[in-house]
């Protein structure tokens, strides 16, 4: 199925405007059947001031069965239909302000590949149709500025689809002839099409409660494939938590009598917030400890938690147009961080966001799609759900939070939300409501939705020892690109502390807001020069330049108040090192590292922390950090430190991992198995320990009381056999398949270990696991499982010098664009950032890039990515 529309050109935040007509009703009468489904739309339109425009709907991939307007047929020759527009002129539109308009259309669910608007995943219907897929079900203003109320029969086949659902409340259902039924739903509130959701399937169903503060009861649903039933438990329990959670942080209530939640397997992302019926990746629903790892525990919860808080972030007040999409998003990624943080270690919660940003969204940052969080030019929308508008829309609102703390930022969103309800706004309104409640003027802040590129902070310091007297210099500087030749200074906090290292003279904390190119700060009462940590739980989303010696890392990694920066300063010291040995193989890496190593291991304290000082920088955030990488010179210097810290500090690795062996109830599960598993994957580096690797594998995956059995753990073992292409591996593998291979969730994580094993056999491997009977590039968690992991997790592969690595990742991308572009599109990331590579590496990516360029059906989506890159 192709894709491909001719008359489509980019889009610009500056061409907006509001809409000529406004819908305030949809009744909506769906006849599913898998090859061709029959969509009635029933439009109340109203004319906006005395605009004389012609009515121009989208659509896509429809076939328009009838247009009646106001009772009247309309012939062909009274309206233009292309292959994305239906117009109707003026001259055919009725005089009167308000007219209906009723138009039916068929379409093919069965072939929709590309999963947006209506598609079968397995055996039940559903729909994805943001940001612009209501568009492949009926013609209509797609555009979320155009709000109305929903009324929508669906009909189906009642022993195939029992379960008929869409947003808001049931309030009709029935018989119909020729074994069909039918269930009608009217939602109240006025939403915007992308918002729409139908399903219906045969599923299992999870039932509970939520009684909100103001005493209503919600009632709580969790549709899951027939047999899932006891995995939903955890997704209820999080749904429950992130109801209490919200009232108790923002006040805010859900609003309707139900909360429906439907796990699929076909799904392009994580989930979808349509109102009352979120349509999620069964990846982000299933769970129990014998197939799902600790993270996808985490991660469950925090999707759980996303979904639902957008029901205020993004429904109730949803944007004015898809350029303000961090209106949503990054309000809604910050507020299920902080909840994600209060639900757990609130430390590690931030470090993992932290390695998330630094890892990809940088690089995005960098590459060649760089964008600000509010973009101002588009192609394919599909193509800015990126890290930068999640991930680092998420941090400045954190910095709003930080800038003007909690109390005015809570009144910050009561403002929001009383000016706001019903409505669709910017991104401006919503920095205006909080620059009102607090008082705080962010005219320089607002810069952060306008420019792209991670600010580059450098630090210089100087000690006046005569006067007592530190001086704190920095200076900012964002990217200068093309696009942006000319950034401005940034309103940017910082949060630093200064550690004292004189006895009786206390610390110092300060938040320093910069907001010059080069600003200084004076501090007295110091007797001797203290250390400084700079950003205190990453205050701000910058870059540093700040040469600190080891001694000073050191300090700060054991004397600074704040856990993040204890961390930071960790990382920053093997960093260093990581550096030292990408240029020169041979530089010998200093004992004192294993001194702190040792120090860190025997510290007690919260296992889950202590696991991420352990954690070496990934080849991402290391790459992110650096420039003209030569990736294989990177991964050796990797496997060399993480070797040489296996070797010195060996001995207390096994004790650490003896110790979490034999779990101590005063620590966390997780978090025990958290440290555990770094310290295997350290120890699997020695052939001595290599037997430890077997026996958590077994232990885990084969035991005879299945209630011992972990995915976390085996899924650990399995990671050091593949990383270290163990002995053992092949039997693991086969092992693990024939377990799981009615697993579905399972099964990707096995098809991803596959991908990462560092062997030369790999693209042979690659090859079988293509022709592998469970694979298939329809479904994009199958498709991301092996070729997303090959090209993230197996850089040494990836870009093995011949290009095969590059070549791959292109083919599958080629198939891709016919299928499902919004995969392909996402998969070609890595490719795209080529430039941060050598020279010889460049070429071979760009060489794969243009190979793309020239596919005939190029989907708009690769479109923009490659222009983008091969004109960079
Ligand atoms: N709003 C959806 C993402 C839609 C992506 C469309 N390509 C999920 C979320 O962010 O919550
Ligand atoms: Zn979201």
């Amino acid at each position: 199925m192709s894709t491909t529309l001719s008359d489509t050109a980019p889009r610009f935040l500056a061409d907006y405007r509001p809409a000529d007509f406004t819908i305030s009703t949809v009744n909506l009468t769906i006849y599913l059947e898998d090859s061709c489904s029959q969509v009635i739309s029933e439009l109340t339109i109203a004319r906006q001031g005395d605009s004389q425009q012609a009515l121009v709907l989208n659509g896509e991939h429809l076939s328009l069965v009838s247009l009646v307007l106001n009772n009247q047929a309309l012939s062909t020759e009274q309206y233009q239909l292309s292959e994305t527009l239906l117009t109707i002129p003026a001259s055919s539109l009725p005089t009167d302000k308000c007219f209906t308009l009723t138009i039916t259309t068929e379409i093919n669910p069965q072939e929709n590949t590309a999963l947006e608007g209506l598609f079968k995943s397995g055996d039940a219907f559903c729909t994805q149709c943001e940001a612009e897929g209501f568009r492949r079900i009926s013609y209509y203003l797609d555009r979320p500025d155009v709000m109305a109320t929903f009324t929508t029969k669906v009909i189906a086949d009642k022993a195939l689809y029992p379960y008929l659902l869409s947003n808001g409340n049931k309030i009709a259902s029935g018989e119909l002839a020729n074994n069909k039924h039918f269930v009608t739903w009217h939602d109240p509130f006025p939403k915007p099409s992308y918002l729409f959701a139908v399903v219906a399937g045969d599923f299992d169903l999870l039932e509970d409660k939520f009684i909100t503060a103001s005493g209503r009861e919600v009632a709580l649903e969790i549709f899951v494939d027939k047999g899932n039933l006891s995995k939903a438990k955890h997704a209820m329990v999080s749904l429950q938590k992130s109801m209490t959670w919200d009232e108790q942080t923002f006040g805010l209530e859900y609003d309707l009598d139900s909360y429906m939640i439907v796990a699929v397997d076909f799904f392009n992302m994580g989930a979808m917030e349509n109102k009352g019926l979120n349509v999620f990746n069964s990846k982000y629903v299933l769970a129990d400890s014998q197939c799902a790892t600790d993270s996808d525990y985490f991660n469950i919860e925090a999707v759980i938690a996303h979904e639902y808080f957008h029901n205020w972030t993004g429904n109730r007040v949803t944007c004015r147009d898809w350029f303000q999409l961090s209106l949503k998003e990054g309000l809604t990624v910050f507020r299920d961080q902080q909840f994600s943080a209060q639900m757990h270690s609130s430390a590690v919660t931030r470090i993992q966001n932290v390695r998330l940003l630094r890892s990809q969204q940088f690089a995005e940052d960098a590459g060649p799609m760089a964008h600000p969080i509010r973009p101002e030019k588009v192609l394919e929308m599909n193509n800015f759900y990126t890290l930068t508008v999640y991930e680092k829309g998420a941090e400045v609102i954190r910095m709003l939070h930080t800038l003007i703390g909690v109390n005015h930022f809570r009144k910050g969103m009561d403002l929001y939300f009383f000016r706001f309800d019903g409505m669709a706004v910017t991104c401006d309104d919503f920095i205006n409501a909080m620059s009102d409640a607090s008082g705080k003027d962010l005219t320089q802040f607002k810069l952060w939705y306008s420019q792209s590129g991670t600010p580059v902070i450098t630090v210089e310091e100087d000690f006046d020892q005569q006067n007592n007297l530190y001086t704190l210099t920095l200076l900012q500087q964002s990217p200068v690109t093309h696009k942006q030749p000319n950034p401005q200074a940034l309103h940017i906090p910082i949060n630093v502390e200064l550690i004292s290292h004189s006895d009786g003279i206390a610390s110092q904390r300060q938040l320093l807001e910069l907001t010059q190119t080069k600003q200084c700060w004076q501090f007295s009462g110091f007797s001797s020069k203290p250390t400084l940590a700079m950003l205190a739980d990453f205050s701000a989303p910058v870059k540093l330049v700040f040469a600190q010696d080891d001694s000073a890392l050191l300090t700060i990694m054991k004397q600074a108040d704040n856990s993040f920066c204890r961390w930071d300063a960790g990382q920053k010291l093997v960093m260093s090192y990581i550096q030292q040995l990408t240029f020169d193989a041979s530089y010998v890496i200093p004992d004192v590292l294993i001194t702190s190593i040792n120090d860190i291991l025997t510290s007690g304290g919260d296992r889950a922390f202590i696991a991420e000082q352990l954690s070496l920088p990934s080849f991402d955030e290391a790459a992110s950090l650096m420039a003209d990488i030569d990736p294989i010179a990177l991964t050796n210097a990797l496997n060399t430190l993480a070797s040489f810290i296996a070797q010195g500090a060996g001995q207390q690795l096994l004790v650490n991992y003896q110790e979490c062996q034999q779990s101590n109830a005063s620590h966390s599960a997780a978090a025990t198995r958290a440290l555990k598993n770094v310290c295997l994957s350290y120890l699997s580096l020695l052939p001595d320990y290599h037997y430890v690797v077997a026996e958590q594998y077994q232990q885990a995956t084969n035991n005879n009381d299945t209630a011992q059995e972990n995915m976390t753990d085996s899924l650990a073992a399995l990671t050091c056999s593949a990383k270290n292409n163990l002995a053992d591996l092949a039997q693991q593998l086969q092992h693990f398949e024939q377990k799981w291979q009615q697993t579905t969730l399972v099964m990707d994580k096995w098809f991803a270990l596959n991908a990462s094993v560092v062997s030369d056999d790999i693209f042979s491997q690659l090859n079988s696991l293509l022709a592998h009977p469970q694979f298939s590039l329809k479904n994009p968690n199958r498709a991301r499982s092996l070729i997303g992991a090959f090209a993230m997790n197996n850089p040494r592969y990836f870009h093995c010098p011949t290009g095969r690595g590059y070549q791959f990742l292109a083919a599958q991308i080629a198939k891709l664009n016919e299928i499902n572009p919004q995969v392909a599109s996402r998969l070609i990331t890595p490719l795209i950032q080529y430039k941060r590579f050598t020279l010889a590496h460049q070429q071979l990516m760009k060489a794969a890039l243009i190979t793309l360029h020239t596919l005939p059906n190029l989907s708009n989506d690769l479109k923009e990515k490659l222009d983008a890159a091969l004109s960079d």
